[in-house]
């Protein structure tokens, strides 16, 4: 008879709930195929459709997931995100976006782009047509430009609205102090099945933010990692204090060393609120996916839920994801 310890018994016990677990949220287990597309929020749902669009008829892994970001780019219902993305300080859309292809281990990103509505795309072609990584502010404009993208107007009548409004208020230097932004940045996280993956984030950034800022959405390692020997995260909340954290590397690490992609979100959150508990009132929520199709999702706000949509066999949801706290 085969004998089991203690030990092994609770990891034995503690993996079959967890496996139920999965499969009641729509998870695969390991060694499952098929494309899985997993993106951030409501409007994650629409550019998962889309990106699954392109890759089934076709497309690679990497179109996949610029075309479906382009989705929540091009809405200009999605105020963090693209055309319609709430400004900076100065009323200017800045845009910051990266997208990395685990196979290549290459990664593309723009940061403060202005005048262009797409920059994950204009991400891609830093990748596609240059030997570098990051291109910023005049630079990266200049770049886009040059490779056929049409400068336009990023306001729309109501974030140009919301901005004065907030430019009106006597108070409002003191945000960027402390943020009660909005977030519904768009991350994607991808895999095709059979071992391949990419990772890709999009964003206005925080509203009002100083002209200049970056967040962690552009940042390889912060909003966007990719490794085919392992999986892929990406993440939305407060960058200002996500970045310190190298949130998407870390978890990516986290399922390097063995954990579940759902197991890596949640030590990485649970890492963030110990070295700080000032942290847990921060905004802060991360997606993942291994190499065999398996997700993971986790926040921390206890006043916000955090939702992502995952787009596996034809099948299209929106999730809640684990709250640490
Ligand atoms: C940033 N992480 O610029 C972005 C904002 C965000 O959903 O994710 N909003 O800090």
């Amino acid at each position: 008879m085969l004998k089991i310890d203690r030990r092994t018994f609770v990891k034995t016990v503690a993996g079959t709930a967890a496996l139920a677990a999965n499969q009641a949220r729509g998870e695969a287990t390991a060694g499952e195929s098929g494309p899985v597309f997993m993106s951030t929020w409501w409007h994650g749902k629409p550019a998962n459709e889309r990106a699954a669009q392109v890759f089934l008829s076709g497309g690679t892994l990497l179109d996949a997931v610029e075309k479906g970001i382009n989705v929540s780019e091009n809405d200009p219902a999605v105020t963090s995100v693209g055309y319609g993305g709430l400004p900076n300080a100065e009323g200017v859309v800045e845009l910051d976006a990266a997208i990395m292809d685990g196979t290549r281990h290459r990664a593309g990103s723009v940061c403060s782009l202005h005048s262009i509505r797409n920059p994950i795309s204009v991400a891609r072609q830093v990748i596609e047509r240059t030997r570098h990584t990051t291109l910023a502010g005049e630079g990266a404009f200049r770049f886009a430009v040059q490779v056929g993208f049409q400068p336009e107007q990023l306001l729309t009548p109501e974030s140009l609205a919301k901005w004065q409004e907030w430019k009106a208020n006597p108070k409002r230097e003191s945000y960027w102090l402390k943020s009660e932004a909005s977030h519904d940045t768009i991350g994607m996280v991808a895999t095709d099945g059979r071992g391949h993956v990419v990772s890709g984030c999009s964003t206005s950034g925080l509203e009002w933010k100083l002209p200049g800022r970056v967040g962690d959405s552009p940042l390889v390692g912060c909003g966007v990692y990719a490794d085919d020997r392992v999986g892929a995260a990406s993440a939305t909340g407060n960058g200002d204090v996500m970045t310190n954290y190298c949130t998407s590397v870390s978890i990516v690490h986290n399922m390097a060393r063995g954990a579940s992609p759902q197991d890596a979100c949640v030590e990485l959150i649970q890492h963030i609120a110990r070295t700080d508990p000032k942290n847990k009132e921060e905004f802060i929520c991360v997606i993942a996916v291994d190499t065999s199709g398996r997700v993971g999702a986790a926040t921390m706000n206890k006043l916000n839920d955090f939702q992502y949509a995952l787009w596996r066999d034809g099948k299209s949801q929106l999730l809640d994801a684990v709250r640490v706290f």
